[in-house]
């Protein structure tokens, strides 16, 4: 007999005293929203709410009138529960609830309403991404400082995609599970359980445009992909970019592969393109979950401590021995100089 999202989440609640009924509540609301969602995305063209909104995002990039569409969805869909003290997305400049009086036992809800908007406008797969963190007990009001912890503070996280079917893939922390919508019941049906990622790849998934931009390990890890059987790794490597980080990280959850977003030259302060709290973490989270790696080629993603709410960062992850790969070609790049010196005096001192 298939399992339903909703007793999926009746048998966490009663198993797990971890966390409050209303925590689990939460997770429900947000699976509903996602499928309000879903529908809004089903109908942009006929309802007419493709293209730009004509207005900028606090990271001053155009918005497209899904993203404000979806974004007061996620806002109202989650806004009666008890245990969520503030909410923040990629979408809003400041968080929602802001100076709320917190209580006890509460939670904090971060999104990416709808990850790879611009897909929306050529019928390619788009997503919402979330994250799930305690808010600390406190006297004082919930601000934005309380949303600046670690990817390893997490306690849930996921995402909805919205592609040739819709599914919903969450970890609490314990595994990934993956649920797909049956349209005809309206229930997210467990159709992926236990997702794992497999260990070695042969596939990438990268903007290629940026190559100029990048830093020595990553061009030398995409050129010895590329050279293919020919070249060191002895074997022919696949290529796919989505353009929407969910779906680019569903495809590797579902056979692995190996996603990267490096930190490039053209903005040395931006650190990426992608955002720490919205969509590095949960998704470090889901693959970390899944036996897989994540790392922004120097350091582990989840070990970071935020400093802004809208932070950027660097994102190599996927498959545990590229994303290993990835991190010992930027260890070997951090440190030859001393090296060299040391072998030429020791070359002269022979001479
Ligand atoms: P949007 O949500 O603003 O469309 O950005 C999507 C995204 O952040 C991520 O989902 C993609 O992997 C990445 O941008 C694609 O970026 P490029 O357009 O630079 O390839």
């Amino acid at each position: 007999m298939s399992t339903s999202l909703s007793s999926f989440i009746a048998t966490r609640c009663t198993t797990d005293d971890r966390h409050p009924v209303a925590f689990y509540q939460l997770i429900h609301s947000i699976a509903q929203t996602c499928r309000a969602i879903a529908a809004a995305v089903d109908r942009s063209a006929l309802a007419g709410t493709t293209g730009s909104a004509g207005v900028a995002n606090v990271q001053g990039e155009e918005q497209k009138k899904l993203d404000i569409v979806t974004n007061t969805l996620m806002l109202e869909g989650t806004a009666n529960n008890d245990v969520l003290a503030a909410v923040a997305s990629e979408e809003m400049a400041r968080i929602s609830r802001t100076g709320q009086a917190r209580k006890a036992g509460q939670y904090l809800l971060l999104f990416d309403p709808l990850d790879g908007s611009s897909n929306v406008d050529v019928n390619a797969p788009v997503g919402t991404i979330f994250s799930i963190l305690r808010c600390a007990d406190s006297t004082y009001p919930v601000s934005e400082s309380d949303f600046l912890q670690p990817g390893t503070a997490q306690v849930c996280a996921g995402y909805a995609i919205y592609g040739a079917a819709t599914m919903l893939v969450l970890t609490l922390g314990d595994g990934v599970d993956g649920f797909t919508l049956d349209r005809d019941s309206g229930e997210f049906v467990l159709t992926h359980p236990r997702m794992t990622i497999p260990a070695s790849t042969r596939e990438f998934a990268i903007n290629t445009a940026n190559t100029r931009f990048w830093e020595a390990p990553v061009n030398r890890y995409i050129d010895e992909c590329l050279a293919g059987a020919n070249g060191p790794r002895k074997q022919d490597f696949n290529m796919r970019w989505v353009a929407a980080m969910v779906a680019d990280v569903h495809r590797i959850l579902l056979r692995g592969g190996v996603f990267l977003y490096p930190q490039d030259t053209r903005e040395a302060s931006r650190f990426g393109k992608l955002r720490l709290l919205y969509e590095a973490n949960p998704m470090s989270f889901l693959v970390e979950q899944a036996g897989g790696m994540s790392s922004t080629g120097h350091e582990r993603v989840m070990d970071i401590q935020p400093h802004a709410l809208h932070q950027r960062i660097a994102v190599m992850l996927g498959s545990r021995d590229e994303v290993e790969r990835l991190t010992a070609y930027h260890q070997q790049a951090a440190q030859p100089v001393p090296d060299l010196v040391n072998a030429l005096r020791h070359l002269w001192t022979e001479y």
